[in-house]
């Protein structure tokens, strides 16, 4: 009966609205968009998945909405083959409405196998699509044994020599002239480092859009690989392949915060396959034939740092087939290990991705000026400066000023420095190569001092994954535009192929918890599944076999133990990705890692509460404790590891649901009922107080958000809650665990009025305090500056930390209301949350089905209501509360209770407001 009601309430909608229905036609005139394979990859070069799985939208039409009734995806060989005889796969006719995540089904792809593929559909009236254009795909090597090639080094970095520090984390260079003599066909190079690389041919960098590649895995396990088409750069007769070489994340101070971990050889392993255009195939390896030095012009490299450029070592056509490379010796060799897998890089490499000028110039004493960029961010500059023979440049950092001053303390012992010797006065180029940094500010020192300085002499190349963010929300309001720009910074800030806390001090690690925090909030403002995923396979690789997953990922010796709240990233992120993609691959791949991390909670349980250490509500301000313990904030730590616990579980049963796990599923449901009783009983009285510890905003928030107390139970909680943040002036007291269940819990709790409150907030602690005080990006700590006073001095104070981003999360489920209400937004809930704080609201999501709009704008007591339903979905509009549809505008005449249930199309609406509905006053206020 419901069905039916919807079918024709939707009908209606769709006709009035959009004005008509869709065209009848023998075919479509139209074809899929948008095709991409696994999890963004649009005609990858190099590819991992030997089961690519296929995703694409359907196309927007003038004439009405489209729904896919059935698709058909083929595979083939050749682009001839794929118009007469899909050789590798063709998967018929599905009856399916499925855009994304369709499995191959043929049989699997090969190393360097190149295949094109194309896609069409069938509407809802059965009417057929034209094909998509024709996609492809190129493999990587998919294995060890694709690689003849061997690692190379220096001779002077033979661990046999045991090489000092100052060796290893001198950048190496290789050679490798070779003679082609005759026509090329084609010609690839597979490329990686234990360390970063640079490779050239020719004198090209053919790696030159990509940066510190091949990025970070946990190297003991494997190691990602690149693939570049290299065809154009080669020529006939004289060729060379060159590259260098630096230690990255490899060898270099990463964690551990001492001098002196450079401590393993970098190595290079290259191997350039040729295809002749008669068919005949060579091979040139890294190999014993190589030549290597490490007399090169980078004296020194490291990601904290930073690099040491020296002209006078300067190798003057090093990069071109003529140059005499008499003083170079023969490299080492090491055979390349079955037990480290060699595989194609799972997602986008870091690349430069925009450039910014100074906003402004300052001269602090001769030979010395500061350069301000306006804005925190990372990357490595480009200096074109003038210069005086022999006397060094020195490049400092520093993301702010105090009194003027270059303010680097938050730095800790990362030096951050790059310094250019030259060797004749004039103008130089330089561009740091192996390192970066976190700054806003840079300071020069030693230019020229009979020159005035000039912006013209810097610019800032800022690097990130490269990942698209969309720029998906704006308001009315200046402030919340701020917000979500300072989030977007601290989001491109510290995904640096992987997750980073913090980009410039020395740690940049992919802490677990504020993973958490961000993932969701992430995937709605940039397509960076890709980049979660690849990181979550590190996860795995890192958790040991009883579950234990490290605070960071990936690993280096430094904190050896785990913390609730964060190794709880095994089964958040798996769930998060599913929900926001509706891809079942990320859940049977980490299913056995989230069992297992289950498995780890409970070894640290007594009966089912848990006792694993934590770091509690991290960064919770005004907290009762001084010193470093203050960092843990208030809430027991028990109560946290405890809803932590339940809320691995409620993940896991979930997943073993979704993956039709049935026994697992009962067991763990169970399971869950049991902790959650526990927790209720163990750290509540009867009238709902906190009995461990202090009573705190996240311990209401922990137990709401998880459901860990009982139904009947929840208003009583809410009320606590909302007792709590009245107590605190309506501000925030929550750290790392409780910020991000703030503004759900209270939307859920029907209380969006507050968190507009919380948000508007312009005092400590809130999200415009920050703004208030300068920020360009979100900070570690609610105070991390003032300019009342100064810096917090606490020696962790990051100024570009994406943790308290999570915020972002409700600018779309919140205040546009855009939620999956199916994993992967086939089926939308928008539920915009309405306030007198804003009179415009606009913003978009790229849903896997296509792009959901939605804005909304007031005047006086009307609202008026856009929403744009992406093809192949349905959604459901959740009436603002307070307000009533006005008939007249909006050609809807019967909505559904509070809501109106819609197809695919463009509309519009408009309400009244209604004093008489209960809970208008929440609106108002
Ligand atoms: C610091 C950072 C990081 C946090 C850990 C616990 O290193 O704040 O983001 O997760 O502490």
């Amino acid at each position: 009966m419901k069905f039916i009601i919807f079918i024709s309430i939707t009908l209606l909608v769709v006709q009035l609205i959009s004005g008509c229905s869709t065209k009848k036609n023998d075919t479509l005139n139209v074809h899929p968009v948008k095709l991409k394979v696994g999890e963004g990859f649009v005609n990858p070069l190099g590819y991992y998945e030997k089961e690519p799985r296929f995703s694409w939208k359907l196309p927007s039409i003038d004439s009405g909405s489209l729904t896919q009734s059935a698709y058909q995806i083929q595979l083939a060989t050749s682009l001839k083959q794929l118009r007469f005889s899909p050789d590798k796969w063709d998967s018929g006719k599905i009856v399916s409405s499925s855009t994304s995540w369709v499995t191959y089904k043929g049989h699997p792809l090969r190393s360097r196998e190149k295949v094109f593929w194309r896609v069409r559909v069938w509407d809802q009236l059965g009417e057929m699509s034209e094909w998509s254009p024709t996609q492809t795909i190129e493999m990587g090597l998919l294995q060890n044994s694709d690689w003849v090639a061997k690692w190379i080094g220096a001779a002077t970095t033979d661990t046999h020599l045991a090489p000092s520090q100052e060796v290893l984390a001198t950048p190496q260079y290789f050679r490798k002239p070779f003679t082609i003599s005759s026509e090329i066909q084609k010609a690839r190079l597979y490329v990686t480092a234990k360390g970063v690389f640079k490779v050239f041919i020719n004198g090209e960098d053919v790696s030159k859009a990509d940066v510190l590649t091949p990025g970070w895995t946990p190297y003991q396990q494997r190691i990602e690989t690149l693939t570049y088409d290299v065809t154009r750069q080669l020529n006939l007769y004289e060729n060379v392949i060159s590259s260098s070489i630096a230690g990255g994340w490899y060898s270099g101070r990463v964690a551990g915060l001492l001098d002196t971990d450079h401590k393993q050889s970098p190595r290079l392993l290259a191997q350039l396959e040729i295809t002749y255009v008669d068919g005949s195939k060579e091979v040139i390896a890294s190999d014993g034939t190589w030549k290597a030095t490490q007399e090169g012009p980078i004296r020194f490299a490291s990601n904290y740092d930073g690099e040491r450029y020296d002209q006078n070592y300067e190798m003057p056509g090093w990069k071109t087939p003529s140059y005499n490379d008499g003083s170079w010796s023969k490299v080492i060799t090491e055979d390349v290990l079955q037990s480290i897998h060699l595989r194609p890089k799972r997602h986008l490499p870091v690349r430069e991705i925009e450039t910014l000028n100074p906003v402004s110039v300052t001269q602090t004493k001769p030979g010395t000026a500061v350069f301000d960029f306006g804005q925190n961010m990372v990357g490595v500059p480009s200096l074109s400066l003038p210069v005086t023979k022999g006397k060094q440049v020195a490049i400092r950092y520093a993301e702010a000023l105090h009194k003027g001053e270059f303010y680097t303390e938050n730095y800790r012992s990362a030096h951050s420095t790059d310094y250019y010797l030259p060797v004749k006065s004039g103008v130089i180029n330089y561009k740091p190569t192996f390192t970066f940094h976190g700054y806003r500010y840079v300071e020069v020192s030693g230019f020229d001092e009979t020159k005035i300085p000039n912006a013209n002499w810097i610019s800032a190349n800022v690097q990130h994954s490269d990942i698209e963010l969309y720029k998906n929300f704006t308001s009315s309001n200046a402030k919340l535009n701020k917000l979500f720009e300072n989030i977007n910074w601290g989001l491109k800030s510290n995904f640096f192929d992987i997750p980073l806390d913090c980009p410039q001090r020395d740690e940049r690690l992919g802490w677990t918890g504020d993973a958490n925090a961000f993932v969701t909030p992430s995937l709605y403002m940039s397509d960076s599944y890709g980049f979660w995923s690849a990181w979550l396979k590190s996860l795995r690789e890192e958790q040991t076999v009883d579950g234990f997953v490290p605070l960071y990922i990936p690993y280096v010796k430094w904190i050896d133990w785990t913390s609730s709240g964060w190794g709880d990233a095994a089964t958040i992120l798996p769930w998060e990705l599913y929900t926001m993609t509706g891809d079942v691959k990320i859940l049977e791949d980490s299913y056995a890692s989230m069992k297992a991390w289950v498995e780890y909670h409970k070894s640290e349980a007594k009966g089912y509460v848990s006792h694993m250490k934590t770091f509690g509500d991290w960064l919770q301000p005004y907290p009762e404790a001084e010193g470093k313990g203050a960092n843990r904030g208030d809430t027991d730590f028990s109560l946290i590891s405890t809803a932590f616990f339940a809320r691995s579980v409620e993940m896991t049963a979930k997943t073993a649901k979704e993956l039709n796990k049935v026994r697992d599923y009962k067991a763990l449901s169970v399971l869950h009922a049991k902790i959650t009783k526990a927790f209720r009983d163990t750290f509540f009285d009867s009238g709902l107080n906190v009995t461990k510890g202090k009573s705190t905003q996240t311990a209401y928030l922990l137990s709401l958000a998880y459901n860990l107390i009982p139904e009947n139970e929840r208003p009583q909680a809410q009320e606590k809650l909302i007792a709590l943040l009245e107590a605190s002036d309506m501000h925030l007291r929550t750290g790392f665990l409780g910020t991000p269940l703030l503004a759900e819990t209270l939307q859920n709790a029907g209380r969006s009025d507050l968190v507009y409150e919380l948000i508007f907030k312009e005092t400590y602690p809130s999200w415009f305090y920050s703004i208030n005080n300068g920020a360009t990006t979100t900070w570690e700590r609610w105070n991390s500056y003032s300019s009342e006073d100064g810096f917090n001095p606490q020696g962790m104070n990051s100024l570009n930390h994406y943790a308290y981003g999570t915020i972002s999360k409700w600018f779309y489920e919140g205040i546009l209301g855009i939620k999956p209400a199916k994993p992967g937004f086939k089926e939308i809930t928008i539920a915009p949350q309405i306030t007198t704080k804003l009179d415009f609201v606009e913003g978009s999501y790229p849903t896997p089905q296509g792009e959901v709009k939605v804005s909304w704008s007031k005047e006086k007591s009307s609202l008026k209501l856009k929403v744009v339903i992406p093809n192949n979905s349905t959604a459901k509009i959740i009436i603002p509360v307070g307000y009533k549809l006005d008939d007249a505008k909006s050609a809807v005449s019967k909505p559904i209770s509070n809501s109106l249930n819609l197809l695919p199309g463009n509309y519009q609406f408009h309400f009244i407001a209604d004093s008489s509905i209960k809970g208008s006053k929440h609106f108002a206020s």
